[in-house]
């Protein structure tokens, strides 16, 4: 069974990788991912141009179909994250940047071009939890009047990584100001924002701060994830890969989303839950249902969903 796959030039052994901000903060946390047999690439937690403690804890909250985070983008600064991705690597690096603002995410594109790292870097325009900073990717002239200046500098490989939407016409919004830069992938989805899980019990929402808005991830956000990954693959050039994200707890959610057209697939919530140790399930059981079905290669089945 081959299960390679490819983003531009990097190419990958394993489809799957972490999602940004799960077991990748720390030294110790990336290494126990480079050790991961199963796993295609090491993602980074999104780094900014200062180091973060995050916001207030409680900041991750386990439910039986899923999580809730408001993190707060906790990081050790992107002068380790780069520094990190500039080490040899058993499999390739995706490093992950995030804007506190707009000057930030282009000041932190510089710092990446004017470095010696030559991997694939993604530019996190949706993260859900910072107090007081809406998602950039909602906003479509922001989104492109930020990758236009990026794009006059940057030359080396990115991507995007994207919030969900969920109205038809944001998906062409989006994919119209995406297909206009040489983007090598996009990510989808980042978290559902803005969630709100209550406590009845105890009366209480179960997260700090934000007033206990924040984003879901689990196996409650797979269709919207799906949806996702399916409309952007439907509307993006052919040469912009995609890293679906969302909802993943079996092989059979990776077929699903791959069969919706990603090229990779990362998981967040599901980490948590079993550990590094789900890849190896994962990878058993999208062999499983791929020689069920007589498949031997990703390419097989990519993309192919049917419409009734
Ligand atoms: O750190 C976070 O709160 C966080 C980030 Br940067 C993100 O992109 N997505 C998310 O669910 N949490």
């Amino acid at each position: 069974m081959n299960l390679k796959t490819s983003i531009a030039n990097n190419h990958f052994e394993m489809p799957f990788l972490n999602a940004s901000g799960i077991i990748c903060q720390t030294q110790e946390e990336l290494d126990s991912l480079e050790a991961t047999k199963e796993l295609g690439g090491i993602v980074t937690k999104s780094a900014t141009l200062q180091p973060r403690e995050g916001n207030e804890q409680p900041r991750y909250y386990d439910l039986a179909n899923g999580s809730i985070n408001s993190m707060g983008l906790p990081n050790l600064g992107y002068p380790f994250y780069l520094d990190y991705v500039q080490h040899d690597h058993s499999k390739p690096t995706i490093l992950s940047v995030a804007g506190m603002n707009a000057d930030d995410a282009i000041e932190l594109m510089r710092k990446v071009q004017d470095s010696d790292y030559e991997g694939l870097t993604e530019l996190n325009l949706s993260c859900p939890n910072v107090i007081g900073h809406p998602q950039t990717a909602y906003d479509f002239e922001a989104t492109e009047k930020i990758l236009t200046t990026v794009c006059s500098f940057f030359k080396k490989p990115f991507g995007v990584k994207l919030p969900p939407y969920f109205d038809l016409a944001h998906f062409d919004g989006i994919a119209k100001v995406l297909n206009k830069f040489p983007l090598t992938h996009v990510n989808t989805i980042n978290s559902v924002g803005n969630g709100l899980v209550v406590d009845v019990d105890k009366e209480q929402v179960v997260t700090k701060a934000k007033g206990g808005f924040g984003g879901l991830g689990g196996a409650m956000v797979l269709p919207t994830a799906l949806a996702n990954v399916r409309a952007l693959r439907l509307r993006l050039n052919d040469d912009i890969a995609i890293i679906g994200t969302g909802g993943v707890t079996t092989g059979v959610d990776v077929f699903a989303h791959i069969l919706c057209g990603a090229d990779m697939v990362s998981v967040g919530t599901q980490v948590i839950k079993e550990g590094l140790g789900v890849y190896a399930r994962l990878q058993k059981e999208l062999e499983e249902i791929m020689a069920d079905k007589g498949y031997e290669s990703l390419d097989d089945f990519r993309g192919k969903v049917k419409e009734l």
